[in-house]
């Protein structure tokens, strides 16, 4: 981590009474923290805007285990992108539905492509394709 650099904001009394309460309810214990956080995420946001960019991202899905093509077919998306898959993590959540966790590096463009066919992928019922850096 970099030295810390000292700042002053001016701000509207209202504007930041509302980031107050907002902070409050999300649980940052300080404004710097907070203001940090949300500088991070403007960073991340614009490098996953650059499709060449190298980034991190998380895929989660639920999937139905009875569809036994959908497993494999899972698997093979995964084997094709082997590259950048770096790991990934199974839970059988009841008899029927599973739960997948999936860590990829590689590029924005190309990470994005992946995570939107595995969500698009027939029996695949929910998803979410979290966006991450790793050079904040
Ligand atoms: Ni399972």
């Amino acid at each position: 981590m970099s030295a810390l650099a000292r700042t002053t904001l001016a701000i509207e009394r209202d504007l930041l009474e509302k980031f107050d309460a907002w902070m409050a309810k999300h649980s940052y214990a300080s404004r710097s923290e907070a203001v940090r956080d949300l500088m991070r995420n403007t960073l991340v946001e614009q490098e996953w805007a650059s499709p060449g960019a190298e980034v991190l991202a998380v895929l989660s899905i639920v999937f139905d285990h009875g569809k036994h093509t959908l497993s494999q077919a899972l698997v093979h998306i995964q084997h094709e992108a082997h590259h950048c898959i770096l790991c990934s993590q199974h839970v059988h959540l009841d008899r029927h539905r599973c739960a997948e966790v999936i860590v990829m590096q590689g590029k924005a463009g190309q990470l994005r492509r992946l995570g939107e066919a595995i969500i698009a992928t027939r029996g695949v019922r929910a998803g979410k394709l979290t966006l991450m850096s790793t050079s904040v």
